[in-house]
């Protein structure tokens, strides 16, 4: 008995030697230590023994039990050690190597005009005033001296929403009005940046959606030269030292006069190109003196208080100063359009 005990023994060593993974452990296990295992039937076998004998057959296969249960768990340890090197190596990351750079964000080059004319009208005095882009028919037509039925009115074609006299605002000049009755009877200068909106084709030259920048000064005494002067230093400071502009009279409800301002081509210098049309000349905004019923609109007696007012679009000065063909790129969230700006 004891010498076949040791003949089991020395085959389950060397069945567990040969076990690589723990599906085969388990086997072993099972074969084995297990309920109907070799040397569970060995220890049961002890029943069966002369009295004399199993003093030390007992001693012996409880040694052969506890030895075997150890050197599974070994075994065991060994193995899921290995899985776990196997996994790591397979899994293998090369800290040594250079980081994928982090691709950074950066302004729409609508926003970026946007605040390049903001910082520009800042540095003379303008403070930026923002205003709702939802209206009413009052705000954006009515005290702009538009009264129902203008035929300026015309002017703009609008987006309405299902409350009668909700609309989008067609331009920023509802806020200058909000601006005026907040600062009367105190003089004010603002510059109005923001979206717009206007229900018409789209073209390469006009846009549903597209930022205005207004600005407006009023107080005693403001004159037209006061708006020419505002006017080429913008320009200027905008465009490059040398600028010159011109005025065109125009028409607008809530100015008077009115005018269009012409810059010298920033291509040619006004010798006539393609990008100005041969005319030496390119538009860059809309201006006047604002009309004495939208001043008392805004809360001052025209009688003692002028002012100017100017808008211009952000999208088109964008346009002229990078050479841009389509406005409607501005909207098309085409990122090779949006990554040559800034
Ligand atoms: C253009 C022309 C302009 C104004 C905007 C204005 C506002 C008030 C009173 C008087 Cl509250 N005027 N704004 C005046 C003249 C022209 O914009 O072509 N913009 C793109």
């Amino acid at each position: 008995m004891l010498a076949q005990l040791v003949e089991l023994e020395k085959a389950a060593r060397a069945a567990l030697d040969a076990v690589a993974d723990e599906q085969a452990l388990a086997g072993w296990y099972g074969a084995y230590l297990g309920r109907k295992g070799k040397i569970t039937e060995a220890v049961k076998a002890l029943g069966e023994l002369p009295r004399a004998e199993r003093p030390a057959y007992g001693q012996r296969v409880n040694e052969a039990k506890r030895t075997l249960e150890a050197a599974h768990e070994a075994r065991r340890a060994a193995i899921v050690h290995a899985a776990q090197d196997d996994a790591l190596l397979a899994d293998r990351v090369d800290v040594t190597l250079p980081g994928r750079p982090a691709h950074p964000g950066r302004l729409h080059p609508a926003t970026r005009t946007q605040r390049e004319i903001c910082a520009i009208f800042a540095d003379m005095g303008f403070q930026v005033y923002r205003s709702r882009h939802v209206e009413s028919d009052e705000f954006n037509f009515g005290l702009l001296n538009m009264p129902p039925h203008h035929p300026a009115r015309d002017m703009w074609s609008t987006f309405y929403t299902t409350t009668p006299g909700v609309i989008l605002r067609t331009h920023t000049s509802p806020g200058q009005v909000h601006a005026m009755r907040e600062y009367c009877p105190e003089p004010v200068r603002v510059v109005l940046p923001g979206m717009c909106y206007r229900y018409e084709q789209i073209t390469a030259r006009s846009e549903i959606m597209f930022n205005q920048i207004e600005g407006l000064a009023v107080g005693p005494g403001i004159t037209m030269t006061d708006l020419k002067g505002t006017l080429v230093d913008f320009a200027r400071r905008m465009f490059g030292a040398e600028r010159k502009i011109r005025f065109r009279a125009s028409y607008f409800p809530f100015t008077e006069p009115s005018a269009e301002v012409d810059m010298d081509c920033i291509l040619c210098g006004g010798r006539g190109c393609r990008v100005c049309k041969e005319t030496g000349w390119l538009e860059i905004l809309g201006c006047g003196m604002v009309h004495p019923v939208v001043l008392r609109n805004g809360g001052y007696d025209p009688a003692v208080y002028s002012g100017f007012a100017f808008g211009m679009g952000p999208e088109r000065i964008a346009m002229l100063k990078y050479g841009i063909q389509d406005i409607r790129y501005f909207w098309g969230n085409d990122v090779r359009f949006l990554e040559q700006f800034g």
